[in-house]
């Protein structure tokens, strides 16, 4: 575990998260501890640590590095990341989209060892987001490259169902209602047609596959 910390630190070392000037690690710490909170072992802390690793900094070859560590962690590292190309070489990412319908797709496959640190890590960005949206309202969205606040009210909406009975159930819950405070605030707030939204984005994700 403290190599996994030492890589995710040398990953993520000048990295904030998006729009603020709190560093990146803090979330790594947090998914962490979220995922020893809800029963994980140490190779699913270790995985947590190193989630966003492989998609935000280095591609196959960092994945590549998390295999000689431990294959066990870079085979749950492998499915946690919705891109493997190289970011710090210049590669694109897939648009957000192909990106996040291609994720969703992936946890139908994935085994409960990967979505218990999946689900980690969508809690603690819907918590992120939805304190986000308390302190600064809809100019939040603007942080993100997919600015459409419906766009996100569906990812996670769809994160949501696809972990349902998958993961345990204090986790499924608390990311439940997080992601419904998130829908409420939309409704009453920039997106008062957020459901209607939802489900004409949920049709569509059904289209692309
Ligand atoms: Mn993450």
């Amino acid at each position: 575990m403290r190599q996994a910390w030492e890589l995710a630190i040398e990953a993520h070392r000048d990295d904030v998260r998006k729009g603020t000037a709190i560093p990146y690690v803090s979330h790594l710490w947090s998914v962490a501890a979220l995922v020893l909170e809800h029963g994980g072992d140490d190779t699913q802390v270790a995985a947590a640590l190193l989630h966003d690793s492989v998609e935000d900094a280095g591609g196959t070859e960092m994945l590549e590095r998390i295999a000689a560590l431990n294959p066990e962690v870079a085979d749950l590292v492998e499915h946690l990341s919705d891109s493997v190309v190289d970011t710090t070489k210049g590669e694109q990412k897939a648009d957000w989209w192909t990106r996040k319908v291609g994720y969703l797709r992936s946890l139908e496959e994935a085994d409960e060892r990967v979505l218990l640190v999946s689900a980690c890590d969508k809690l603690h960005n819907a918590r992120c987001i939805l304190a986000d949206h308390r302190a600064v309202g809809p100019e939040l969205w603007t942080r993100f490259n997919q600015q459409h606040p419906t766009k996100h009210a569906w990812y996670y909406d769809s994160l949501v169902r696809s972990f349902g009975g998958r993961v345990p159930p204090a986790l499924e819950d608390e990311l439940r209602r997080t992601v419904d405070s998130l829908l409420d605030r939309l409704r009453s707030g920039e997106a008062p047609d957020v459901d209607a939204g939802v489900a004409r984005l949920r049709a569509e994700a059904r289209k692309s596959a």
